[in-house]
């Protein structure tokens, strides 16, 4: 019998694409665990969120990053920066698309073309959503336009369908490395973090046009103790005007907001939480450089 321990593989895995195709939902999948927030509306992941899942003989270290787009202010720039930071540390590449895309020649699908040494995985994602023809038709303009791709897999993210095989194909496609991590580390932000982004998805959720897009949240005091937690957070906006929207009639809105996000926060921390919620104003925030610094867009 072969007694030689496997070797350890680890690798980061970053899984881009256009606003809205799934990426977050596919990595809360591959994770089993909801580390990223899901929203219907384009640009909801602001950050590059590490997703880590850890086996005996490999760390797989998942990248989810802010859909790609032309940026169009100061924050968008940040937001792309983490897109393109996360490719240049993959080792495999997860290039999300799904069955509605329109194709216009993009610049991500150049540069992708150009990785020659990366393997890339592109998956057709929500598949549910369409019949066998339009999905083989899909795979087929991805198999001409992305020749250099190791694999093109049709899956749905939401329905958790084809993503056992799209750990499988990762896995297979790692390095043999130790552990970047800490084996027990399921991600690199801290609890604030996830604390802020169930706010923001509730924003996401419940304000329509550019209200979300004009939101900030920050976690001021995050105070655990035995059974409950306590926090203080802060929606910021960029217009007296929003505050109103924000707060609602009588504050009916972000009681609404604070009820849904405490809700979700106890499902996440497994603990009670109490939760206090202000709305501030900061200025066009989303083009000053100082105020994005302050708000952790900063590599
Ligand atoms: N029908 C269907 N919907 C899906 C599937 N995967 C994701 N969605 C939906 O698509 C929308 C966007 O999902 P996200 O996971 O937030 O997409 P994203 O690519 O992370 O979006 P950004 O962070 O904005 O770039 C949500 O409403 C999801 O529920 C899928 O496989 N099938
Ligand atoms: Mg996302």
């Amino acid at each position: 019998m072969n007694t030689e321990p496997k070797p350890h593989r680890a690798g980061f895995v970053s899984i881009i694409g256009k606003p809205n195709v799934g990426k977050s939902t596919l990595m809360n999948a591959l994770m089993g665990e909801r580390l990223s927030i899901v929203t219907s509306k384009a640009q909801t992941t602001r950050h590059r969120i590490l997703g880590i899942l850890n086996g005996d003989d490999f760390q797989l270290v998942y990248s989810d990053t802010p859909g790609i787009i032309q940026p169009k202010y100061e924050l968008h720039n940040a937001m792309m920066s983490f897109v393109y930071s996360s490719l240049e540390d993959a080792d495999v590449v997860l290039f999300v698309t799904d069955i509605y895309e329109k194709h216009d020649e993009e610049p991500v699908v150049e540069r992708l073309r150009k990785m020659t040494n990366t393997p890339i995985i592109l998956l057709v994602n929500k598949i549910d959503q369409a019949d066998q023809a339009e999905v083989e038709a899909k795979l087929a303009y991805w198999k001409e336009h992305l020749p250099n791709a190791a694999e093109v897999l049709p899956i749905s993210a939401l329905e958790k369908f084809g993503t056992d095989q799209v750990l499988q194909l990762v896995l297979d496609r790692l390095p043999e490395h130790p552990a970047y991590y800490p084996k027990d580390e399921l991600t690199d932000k801290p609890e604030r973090f996830f604390a802020a982004e169930m706010i923001r998805e509730k924003i996401f959720k419940l304000y329509k046009k550019e209200v979300p897009y004009s939101c900030e949240v920050g976690i001021e005091e995050f105070k655990e103790e035995e059974t409950i937690i306590r926090m203080r957070a802060t929606i910021y906006v960029e217009r007296a005007s929003q505050k109103g929207i924000i707060i609602g009639q009588k504050g009916e809105a972000l009681k609404k907001v604070g009820t849904w996000a405490r809700e979700e926060m106890e499902r996440f921390f497994l603990k009670k939480v109490f939760l206090e919620i202000h709305v501030k104003v900061n200025e066009n925030w989303r083009t000053d450089p100082k105020a994005l610094n302050r708000f952790g867009y900063q590599q």
